[in-house]
């Protein structure tokens, strides 16, 4: 009877590892503060990781309203574009135009002691494109944005 019961743990085992496998959520952490930086200037995600769950902490003091972060990703070659046309959005639209397609993820924007969370699936990036992450509160991706790498 022992032997048995030992066999049917070992292949639930099997089964729970097989199902991590074939979904692998990898998680980032990252923080922005009230004077205007992230605490990262890059962000690798390996080839193997089919999800992507980046939770943007807001350490400092400041409303939305004054010092907003957020966390968007893009080509790097849309990073302007995408944030010169967020300026217009405003704040309800968490700094990000409607509708639009360059944006390939983002958080919403969130002032200080908030926290918020994006998860997407890496099917939608390339290997060996050239993405940014950046912030699109009016002003700040000069300062707030980094590399992201993928594969
Ligand atoms: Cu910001």
């Amino acid at each position: 009877m022992k032997t048995i019961r030992i066999v049917a743990c070992l292949s639930l085992a099997f089964a729970a590892s097989g199902a991590f496998a074939a979904d692998n959520v990898c998680k980032v952490d990252i923080a922005g503060t009230d004077q205007m930086q992230f605490d990262k200037k890059e962000i690798s995600v390996a080839a193997d990781c089919t999800e992507v769950e980046v939770t943007l902490k807001h350490t400092g003091k400041q409303p939305a309203q004054v010092m907003g972060h957020n966390w968007v990703l893009a080509k790097t070659a849309d990073v302007a574009g995408v944030s010169s046309d967020a300026m217009s959005a405003g704040l309800p639209n968490d700094y990000i135009k409607k509708g639009d397609a360059r944006v390939l993820a983002h958080t919403k924007m969130i002032g200080g002691g908030q926290t918020t969370t994006v998860k997407f699936a890496t099917s939608l990036l390339k290997k060996g494109e050239a993405y940014s992450f950046f912030c699109t509160f009016p002003g700040h991706s000069t300062m707030m944005k980094g590399v992201f790498k993928f594969g």
